[in-house]
């Protein structure tokens, strides 16, 4: 019997809006001016509140935080195509994207500061997951959302987003075949930033995509440059397309750079080289938006200063309402771990309040 192929796969990559600003008219999303406008804003909100946490941060006055600077071309568009009913299953990288869903910025400045607070969002049917730091865990839930959404005859879609380092859990593979088994209306968005904490990507997989791991699954997949917006939408709404057809899951890479520290507790000068910063710095995605707002005729440096000025005094506005909060109790998470009491938990949360005693001496 001769050998012959019995399948063939390709990853495609597509890109619309280049580092230097270039538009590819033919497979521009062709988005209107408030459309583009919107998304510039908050991708501007979300930019000057990372530099404001940071601030907050390394004056003592914020616990530590993930920031989401270089990656929000991803979250924001994504957040802005989905639909009310639309399940928002993050990470912990997406802080653009949370506030786009409607998450106020004074529960984001609570929920770093370690106020449980912070997960109290103000409308019960917001559809948003609360920020998971336990690598991969959301992988499952949100095929258990999507597919419980579909049973129940709801036509909305789960979006699930991982990290490159996400990829290598259990809860990914697991996640993945259940959603392609059971044809549940998820998309799963990589935010391939190259770093898992200092795991570069090239030690992380030894696959030559990460969207390619997609396929053994039997999804659609692509790979997209996720720093340029236009192609992070085209490729969600065809993903929320087919969720909402049916079809089942989707895998998309979005290939950026985390432009910061991991978080506050990390020094990234520790374990790579200044040249690959400022060389993501150039590919950033807020600089080839303002590019491509200003070639529509959207923009310009009059409404750039107004909107900066703006932001700034939205952050600065919430930072105040944050700092003069006096109610919260910072033992407060301790209660929240199991719905009864816990041993363990018990004694830890003795040690933390004798510790908090012991320095207010
Ligand atoms: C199950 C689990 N293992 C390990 C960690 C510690 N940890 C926190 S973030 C991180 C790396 C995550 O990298 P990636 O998925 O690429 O996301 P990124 O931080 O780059 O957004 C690790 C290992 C964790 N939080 N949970
Ligand atoms: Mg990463």
């Amino acid at each position: 019997m001769p050998r012959k192929p019995i399948a063939k796969f390709t990853v495609e990559h597509l890109q619309i809006l280049d580092e230097k600003g270039k538009l590819d008219a033919k497979l521009d999303p062709k988005l209107s001016e408030k459309e583009a406008v919107t998304m510039y804003r908050w991708m501007r909100l979300a930019r000057e509140l990372d530099e404001r946490m940071l601030k907050l941060q390394r004056q003592g006055r914020l616990g530590t935080f993930p920031p989401n600077t270089g990656q929000e071309a991803i979250s924001i568009p994504i957040a802005l195509r989905m639909q009310e009913k639309d399940w928002f299953v993050g990470a912990f990288r997406e802080l653009g994207g949370r506030l786009v869903r409607g998450e106020p910025l004074t529960a984001t400045l609570y929920y770093y500061n370690g106020w449980e607070e912070g997960n109290i969002l103000p409308q019960k049917e917001m559809r948003i997951i609360p920020t998971s730091v336990v690598i991969g865990c959301q992988i499952e839930h949100a095929a258990g959302l999507a597919y419980a959404a579909r049973y129940k005859g709801e036509d909305a879609a789960a979006v699930c987003f991982i990290g490159d380092g996400g990829t290598s859990e259990g809860d990914f593979h697991e996640g993945l075949n259940f959603a392609a088994a059971w044809k549940a209306p998820v998309v799963y968005v990589v935010q391939n930033n190259q770093w898992a904490i200092s795991i570069p990507r090239s030690d992380q997989t030894a696959s030559q995509t990460i969207a390619q791991k997609g396929i053994a699954y039997d999804m659609p997949v692509i790979q997209v440059d996720g720093n340029d917006p236009l192609a992070v939408t085209v490729a969600i709404d065809e993903a929320l397309a087919r969720a909402r057809a049916g079809e089942g899951p989707s895998l998309i890479e979005a290939v950026t750079y985390r432009l910061m520290m991991h978080t506050t507790a990390d020094d990234p000068t520790k374990y790579r080289g200044k040249a690959e910063e400022d060389d993501a710095w150039k590919k950033e995605p807020l600089i080839r938006t303002r590019m491509y707002l200003d070639k529509k005729g959207y923009w310009d440096d009059a409404k750039e200063e107004a909107l900066l000025a703006e932001v700034k005094a939205q952050v600065e506005a919430v930072v105040k309402e944050f700092e003069s909060a006096k109610d919260w109790q910072q033992d407060e998470p301790f209660r929240h771990v199991y719905g009864t009491e816990h041993a363990n938990i018990t004694e830890q949360h003795q040690d933390f309040l004798a510790n908090v005693a012991r320095e207010a001496k």
